[in-house]
């Protein structure tokens, strides 16, 4: 694997590992605070950040290359209102699809198909998680501040993920 790339990914990483304890902070936030449906749904997304971490892990040692398992940062773990919790999901899912962003660019000008190819499944999820964390704060918005449409958003919120 050309040793840029190698780097791009194991920088990507940690970015999902990272991504990862944000989500859990999230959801240990929304526990506290009586949300359960959207605890529920930050448990899963944390688990999924955490399956794209050791996806590109396994493809790098595969490759002969050396996944390097990064030190993590200290999440955001105090929040003002649910409008900011979502808010931080959306710009987190921004950041980490502009990087991924970068590893393609960087494979096409390198030419490094094989990682082009497996990188286009990042692509895939970071268009959906990006869409779904948009329809989330949108739906936010038109509630504003009513407590029982916070009741509702919290009740029903896998079910408008699981539909996306
Ligand atoms: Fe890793 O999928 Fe979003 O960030």
């Amino acid at each position: 694997m050309i040793t840029e790339i190698e780097k791009l990914l194991n920088i990507q990483i940690g970015f999902e590992a990272n991504a990862s304890m944000q989500y859990l902070a999230m959801a240990c936030w929304a526990d506290l605070n009586g949300f359960n449906g959207i605890a529920t749904f930050f448990y899963t997304q944390s688990e999924e950040e955490r399956l794209h971490m050791t996806k590109l892990v396994k493809f790098i040692n595969e490759r002969n290359g050396e996944a390097i398992i990064p030190a993590l940062e200290k999440p955001k773990s105090k929040f003002d209102s649910l409008h900011e919790l979502f808010e931080v999901f959306l710009k987190q899912e921004e950041f980490v699809t502009e990087h991924i962003n970068k590893i393609i660019f960087e494979c096409l000008n390198r030419q490094d198909y094989n990682v082009h190819n497996f990188m286009q499944w990042y692509v895939a999820e970071q268009l959906e998680e990006e869409a779904m964390a948009r329809t989330l704060l949108d739906k936010l918005k038109i509630i504003g501040d009513d407590k029982s449409g916070h009741y509702l958003f919290d009740r029903d919120i896998n079910a408008i993920a699981a539909a996306q």
